[in-house]
Order: structure tokens, then C-alpha cells, then sequence
């Protein structure tokens, strides 16, 4: 095949096949049962394969496991039609050229302020002292303290913000929170409710335009679903 009969028969391809992106765990698992009102079942158990591209009962639909993070960025650029993802990591990419149709309610937490159990937030906060925040989420922080003025050096984390106050680094954290065990057991208390979070369905802009009718089902499945849940 030449180079430019390969590029054809790929966009071909392509144009033929829905990619939808999830993130293993939660997401993956609370998006099972939309697409099978969908009448599509994932053939392959993430969690038992090493594969990153999962085929379905249905020849023109896939899915591909990407980073919770990578979601938005993998339906922007086209390497997926749709993804699911949460508010909190659509709020930090931005959502630039995404179409947002759906809050699909699944995956639901909320975002907050937590403390060491011992430090006086209210008083400090009142006082308008300079804290410290660790935290995944800085845009979300940032608009927040800034809403409230408060002053704040925000410090940057990827993971395990709880340890954060406990070895003195900063004085709270901005986390998700869903049962508030992980808070609890590390001596931590809730402060601030920021905001609730769920996941939505994100789409590829140029995707919907040119698979439209195959997009409109899934969306309207996956709505009547939600609302149904
Ligand atoms: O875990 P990994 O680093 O691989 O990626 P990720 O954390 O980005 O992905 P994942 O699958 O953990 O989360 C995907 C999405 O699920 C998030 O973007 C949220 O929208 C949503 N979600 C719902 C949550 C939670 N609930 C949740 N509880 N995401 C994270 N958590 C974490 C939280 O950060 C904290 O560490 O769970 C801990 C708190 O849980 P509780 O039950 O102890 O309060
Ligand atoms: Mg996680």
C-alpha cells in the first residue's frame, strides 16, 4: 500500500469506529452499565488485561484506558471520540474545544477544604493569615481562595495530599472527598465544601459533526440511563 492509500484506509477506519476513553477503576466500572443501556458490553476486564484497547460486542465501538487526567486531553486531540470524566479534571484541563453534553451523575464526591484536626482554619482564615495549601486541584483552589480572599501559597501535588499538614509542609489540603474515611484516618477534618463533583461525557468536537447519528445514541442511551439511575 502506498503512504498516501495507507492514510486513506485509516481515516477510513477510523471514521468507521466510536473510541470512547474512560480511566480504569470507579469510572470504568460506574460507565458499565450506560453503555449497556446502550446495548454495548466491554469484552475484556481491565483490571485482568494487560490491553489498553478493550473491543466491545459491537464491531464499530472501542474503548481505550487512558490516565483519569489524560480523558480530556486524549477527546480533544481526536485519540478518542467521547471519554467520561470528572468535573474536578475537566475544571483543571480547561475543556477547551470539548462538547459537554451530559452530567452522567456517576463517580460523585465532593471537592473541599481539609485541616489538621488541631488548626484553628476559621480564626486564621478570619485573621487574614497567609496559609498553605497542597493540593492536585490548583485551579479549582486558586478561584476559590481568591473568591473568598484569602491568601494562599498553593503547592503542588500529584498524589497523597493528606500528608501534606501531617509532616508540616502545609497547613490544610483541597481534596475530593467521597466517604471522608481517608480525611478520618489521617486526622483530618473537613473545613470548606467547595463543590460537588460527578463525571460527564465529554466529546470530540470534529467527532460529533462527522459520526453524529452514532454519537446522538450513545448520548441519548447514556441520558435516558442517567436519568433512569
Ligand atoms: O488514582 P489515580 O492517580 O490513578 O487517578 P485518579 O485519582 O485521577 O483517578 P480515580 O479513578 O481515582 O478518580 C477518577 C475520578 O473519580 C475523579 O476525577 C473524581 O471525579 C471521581 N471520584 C469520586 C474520586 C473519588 N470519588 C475519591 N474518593 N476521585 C478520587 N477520590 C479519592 C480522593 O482523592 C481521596 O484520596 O479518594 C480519597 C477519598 O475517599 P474517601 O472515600 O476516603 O473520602
Ligand atoms: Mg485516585
Amino acid at each position: 500500500m502506498t503512504g498516501r492509500g495507507f492514510v486513506r484506509a485509516f481515516s477510513d477506519w477510523k471514521f468507521s469506529v466510536i473510541t470512547l476513553a474512560l480511566s480504569k477503576g470507579r469510572i470504568f466500572d460506574e460507565t458499565l452499565p450506560l453503555l449497556a443501556a446502550a446495548g454495548i458490553e466491554v469484552l475484556e476486564d481491565p483490571e485482568k488485561s494487560r490491553k489498553l484497547i478493550l473491543p466491545t460486542n459491537q464491531d464499530g465501538v472501542r474503548v481505550v484506558l487512558v490516565r483519569a487526567t489524560d480523558v480530556p486531553t486524549y477527546v480533544e486531540y481526536g485519540g478518542a471520540d467521547l471519554g467520561v470524566t470528572g468535573k474536578d479534571v475537566l475544571i483543571e484541563h480547561g475543556g477547551a474545544g470539548l462538547y459537554q453534553p451530559l452530567d452522567l451523575r456517576i463517580a460523585q464526591c465532593h471537592m473541599a477544604v481539609a485541616a489538621p484536626v488541631g488548626f484553628d482554619y476559621q480564626k486564621a482564615v478570619r485573621q487574614g493569615s497567609r496559609i498553605t495549601v497542597a493540593t492536585k486541584y490548583t485551579t479549582i483552589a486558586r478561584h476559590f481562595f481568591a473568591q473568598k480572599g484569602v491568601h494562599v501559597d498553593l503547592i503542588k501535588l500529584y498524589g497523597s495530599m493528606e500528608l501534606a499538614p501531617l509532616t508540616g509542609m502545609a497547613d490544610a489540603i483541597v481534596d475530593l472527598v467521597s466517604t471522608g474515611k481517608t480525611l478520618k484516618a489521617n486526622n483530618l477534618v473537613e473545613v470548606e465544601h467547595i463543590m460537588d463533583i460527578s463525571s460527564r461525557l465529554v466529546v470530540n468536537q470534529a467527532a460529533l459533526k462527522l459520526k453524529m447519528a452514532r454519537i446522538r445514541h450513545l448520548i441519548d442511551a447514556f441520558a435516558s440511563a442517567t436519568q433512569e439511575a
